[in-house]
């Protein structure tokens, strides 16, 4: 095999976001793009030589093509081992399942996540440690900072190798290994859930499901887990082949884009439980019949009956919540006596808190949600989380959320998002903001008065990095909270996230629609900021 070092310059915007590196795969498909990037992730491995590593993607546009140039490289730079999903498929959950079991030295996940696939659409590259979970900022930094420096990149000269069938092939002396996607990462969650429960649940006549992969990774889990182990009838699982370009729609588990999986739920003919995952397979979103599931109140009521699941019987070490995540989880916490974590947005800042055996479960306003089974957010397990919980209490979804919010009380709650609006006028504001933060302390608007006002920042608790300006918080002196923040996973213009919280504790005022119950505090969000002449936008582009 021979090893072909090649001439490069820099490209400059390649630093690594909330998330990875996401672009547009016009970019991406720029000669040398990919190259420059994958080679600044192998130089900055602490031990290239003789590595273990983990490779798949979410089966997006591109995804065929940069599979056979990481493997490349991976052998001109050393690499020992690289274990591939079958078909290059590999969910990020299970990528950093195969990196746990395996004692991998890391992963890399070619996704883009939620955001959608095809030749106009977006690509992105997800580094992941030795610990299975997003690389640490630190080690995102070492890569933009080596991106910016690179002169050169080695790949070797060969035959593209064939991944359609498991087994073991060779690239000069790096071992491939073309490892079944989906096998190691069922058997962990068969350790973890009530098969039994869940399959007598999903075959019992009373229950029916739907799952909607998106026509993203998750399909061929859901598809092994959902109806061939567990025995749901077939059908259950739709949009289970993944495709380049998801069919067209954002492979992204909201209310906007899996609008088919909403209108069924709500239609006449709907199931008990509904449920979809995002491309790549860490996000989730829970529909029970005509009722959406908040992934804030999600991981609130995950926590709260995760006595009743096998693998979380003996108890929560503590739970940790994004910041703009509602505070629906500190209650739970609260009354289960543990600590609820509070970390800036981003799954990889829950790695920590998890290796050290500080919290069992974690999750995000993002729809994301996991534990200390893998250092990633796991769509699929959620869902399994959801069946086994449904299975036990023997309760309608709508039901046992109801039940949570009056014994918790209700976090309304909401994200707003302004996509694609012009950057420089997004860092202004929320500059501005930041500028206002002592005026805002006080102020009164209307019948509203801003307690605190604050820029979020954090302090790990283990190795004691810090992050800041991860978000302006405003907290109401009627407990309310408003959170602004610039998305780090658009790849174009910027995204201005505004997230609304409102508490309601008294049982009669928790049914109203959470778009209702947050309306003024829209409007005052609008009013402090100046978001709709600022921005030049009517409304939010999309409501979550
Ligand atoms: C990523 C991160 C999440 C984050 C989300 C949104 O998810 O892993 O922790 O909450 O992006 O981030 P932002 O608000 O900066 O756009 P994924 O599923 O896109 O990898």
């Amino acid at each position: 095999m021979r090893i072909r070092e090649i001439e490069t310059t820099p490209y400059e915007d390649q630093r690594p976001g909330t998330s990875g590196l996401r672009k547009r795969v016009a970019t991406f498909a720029q000669p040398r793009y990919l190259e420059n990037f994958i080679q600044s992730v192998l130089d900055v491995l602490p031990e290239r030589d003789g590595a273990t590593l983990v490779l798949g993607g979410d089966g997006r546009y591109h995804n065929d093509h940069a599979i056979q140039v990481v493997l490349k490289m991976a052998a001109a730079n050393g690499v020992g081992r690289v274990l591939v999903g079958r078909g290059g498929l590999l969910s990020t959950p299970a990528t950093s399942c195969l990196i746990r079991r395996h004692s991998a030295d890391g992963g890399i996940v070619l996704s883009a996540s939620h955001n959608p696939g095809g030749p106009h659409g977006d690509f992105g590259v997800k580094v992941n440690g030795p610990n299975g979970g997003p690389a640490p900022e630190r080690l995102t930094e070492a890569i933009y900072a080596r991106s910016r420096a690179i002169t050169s990149y080695r790949i070797a000269e060969a035959q593209d190798v064939a991944l359609d069938r498991t087994g073991e092939a060779r690239l000069g002396k790096m071992a491939i290994e073309v490892v079944d996607p989906v096998a190691e990462y069922a058997a962990l969650m068969e350790r973890l859930f009530d098969f039994d429960a869940i399959a007598g649940l999903l075959r019992s006549t009373s229950f029916r499901m739907r799952f909607d992969a998106m026509h993203a990774v998750t399909g061929p889990y859901a598809l092994e887990i959902l109806e061939r182990r567990l025995g749901a009838p077939p059908g259950t699982v739709v949009n289970g082949t993944p495709l380049p370009d998801f069919g067209g729609e954002a492979p992204d588990p909201n209310r906007v884009h899996a609008r088919a999986l909403v209108a069924h739920l709500y239609g006449p003919q709907a199931p008990d439980f509904g449920a979809a995952c995002d491309g790549d397979g860490d996000r989730n979103m829970i529909l029970g019949r005509c009722f959406f599931v908040s992934p804030s109140d999600s991981v609130a009521l995950l926590a709260a009956n995760a006595h009743l699941v096998p693998g979380y019987r003996a108890g929560l070490a503590g739970v940790a919540r994004s910041m703009p995540t509602s505070r629906a989880l500190d209650r739970v916490a609260e009354r289960l006596g543990i600590r609820c974590y509070e970390t800036p947005t981003g799954w990889k800042h829950f790695g920590n808190l998890l290796d050290a055996g500080l919290i069992t479960l974690c999750g995000e306003e993002s729809f994301g949600t996991g534990s200390s089974h893998l250092r990633e957010k796991d769509g699929l397990w959620a869902v399994l989380f959801w069946l086994n919980l449904l299975a036990a209490r023997c309760e309608p979804v709508a039901q046992i959320v109801r039940a949570h919010w009056r014994t918790f009380g209700r976090h309304y709650y909401s994200r707003h998002d302004y996509e694609g609006v012009e950057p420089q006028a997004a860092r202004r504001l929320t500059e501005d903001l930041r500028a206002r933060l002592g005026d805002l302390r006080g102020a009164r608007f209307g019948e509203d008065v801003v307690r605190e006002a604050d820029d979020f920042s954090y302090t790990d608790p283990v190795d004691h990095t810090t992050a800041s300006g991860q978000g302006i918080r405003l907290f109401l002196a009627d407990g309310a909270r408003v959170v602004y923040r610039l998305s780090g996973t658009g790849t174009e213009g910027a995204t201005l996230r505004v997230y609304l919280e409102r508490f309601e504790p008294e049982p009669s005022r928790q049914d109203a629609d959470a778009q209702e119950a947050l309306a003024d505090l829209a409007r005052l969000a609008d009013e402090i900021a100046g978001i709709r002449a600022r921005l030049g936008r009517e409304a939010p582009s999309v409501v979550t």
